[in-house]
């Protein structure tokens, strides 16, 4: 994209690159999801950006309609995953995975695309490998860089990659979970892999997974900075288009059902069949996930949630109950953009993570507390917005629900606890 464009609408699929795609979901345009505002800035116009989905008819590929610039969503960013017990633990098991698969991880250098806090690297530290964070946000980079993990506050690109490797040496193992998605230009993410790491060295990464998503209605984890929504069998085309392969795959629970997929190169060799792999490729088949009908289907059950969650809601504000919002995450504020929730429903949201303690959420200005807030105060209802974090969520604050306080879970469905 250039340097000065907003945003850019997709014309031909970013895998297969035809043209032949087909919008199912309008979710409307609002301001980016983690564009959290501060009180001063709450009456300047927030800028706001088309979202929706298309679904290439060639290859498969669910993907968005446009893309906002990346300096936009990413040079100042407030997620870090180290508020979440879940979430390290999930690094820590995907450090001890890697580890395995190679020689010798003591000589290894570890390289972590869109590295964010360094959380993941501090396990592949732990097992003395040395380890390298690239993470264009510059907040974190200095963050991560100040706890022991060494990051470069870069874009991850082919330009970037040779300035990397120049400096650093090629990598014996790159992870990327969670960022792949983020990233427009799918083909330069192979090639950067490509010259970043060594003849043996394997390539991991982590995303949410679309079968998870269609079924699970997780309709609000589609936003701007998510391009793509990957499944297995166009990305497979991807990874063999670049001359790597697929040599494990693995579903997980993380972020409502994620895949971990391990890659290497061909190096000219026959692909060798991957059994997991072959069968979830015959799984998204048989589950509708290349039918155009499975897309309009879910499209039509979100508005069915969105009715029986706002009924819900009006009811118990009719009743002169208080909700209140758990999580801030970007997702939730798809939710309530989508589902059209705000102040007048929600007093306020308690989010763990300091950064967004005191701001507002994008559009909808509902102001962000702590943790603390809830303790004392007489909330009926929480809304919990990161659905993803339930388990964890309601076992933090068994206070709340030992002073009769409920639980509302909106996705898959609307539930009560
Ligand atoms: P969480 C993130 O999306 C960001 P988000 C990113 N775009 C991505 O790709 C996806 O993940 C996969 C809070 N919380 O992780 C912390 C509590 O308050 O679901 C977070 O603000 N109490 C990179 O932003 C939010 O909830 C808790 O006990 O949709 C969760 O955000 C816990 C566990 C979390 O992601
Ligand atoms: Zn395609």
């Amino acid at each position: 994209m250039e340097k000065n464009t907003e945003i850019r609408k997709v014309e031909k699929c970013r895998i297969c690159e035809s043209k032949n795609l087909h919008k199912f979901l309008d979710l409307g345009s609002m301001p980016i999801p983690n564009g959290f505002l501060k009180q001063e800035s709450l009456n300047i116009k927030e800028k706001k950006y088309p979202l929706a989905c298309f679904f290439c008819n060639s290859c498969g590929f669910v993907q968005l309609t446009h893309v906002v610039n990346p300096k936009i969503m990413f040079t100042n960013y407030v997620y870090i995953p180290s508020g979440a017990r879940v979430m390290m633990n999930n690094f820590s098991n995907l450090a001890n995975q890697v580890s395995k698969k190679l020689k010798n991880i003591k000589k290894s250098l570890v390289v972590d695309i869109g590295s964010n806090d360094g959380s993941l690297l501090k396990f592949f530290k732990s097992y003395n490998a040395k380890v390298l964070g690239i993470d264009p946000a510059k907040n974190l980079a200095k963050i991560a860089t100040k706890n022991g993990i060494p990051t470069e506050a870069l874009l991850f690109n082919e330009k970037n990659a040779k300035k990397i490797v120049k400096k650093w040496g090629k990598a014996t193992a790159i992870t990327a979970t969670n960022v792949i998605a983020h990233i427009d230009d799918l083909h330069e993410v192979f090639k950067s892999v490509d010259l970043m790491l060594d003849d043996e060295g394997i390539f991991v990464t982590e995303f949410p997974y679309l079968l998870d998503l269609v079924e699970k209605n997780q309709f609000d984890t589609i936003y701007h900075e998510h391009l793509s929504y990957f499944s297995l069998k166009p990305w497979n085309l991807l990874v063999e288009k670049f001359g790597f392969e697929i040599i494990g795959v693995r579903r997980l629970l993380i972020h409502g059902g994620s895949i971990r997929i391990m890659h290497k190169r061909k190096n000219g060799k026959k692909t060798t069949k991957n059994k997991t792999l072959e069968y979830l490729i015959s799984l998204e088949e048989d589950r509708g996930l290349y039918k155009i009908k499975t897309y309009e289907n879910f499209a039509k059950r979100l508005e069915k949630i969105k009715t029986e969650l706002k009924n819900l809601l009006y009811k118990i504000k009719k009743d002169k109950k208080k909700i209140i919002g758990h999580g801030a995450p970007a997702k939730g504020n798809v939710l309530m953009h989508y589902f059209d929730i705000g102040k007048e429903t929600l007093d306020y949201i308690v989010d763990s993570t300091p950064y967004k303690q005191g701001l507002f959420t994008p559009e909808k200005h509902v102001p962000i507390y702590s943790d603390e807030k809830l303790k004392t105060d007489e909330a009926d209802y929480s809304l919990i917005l990161a659905w993803n974090f339930s388990d964890e969520i309601m076992s933090k604050h068994r206070g709340f629900k030992k002073r009769g306080g409920k639980f509302i879970i909106p996705i898959p469905e609307v539930k009560i606890i």
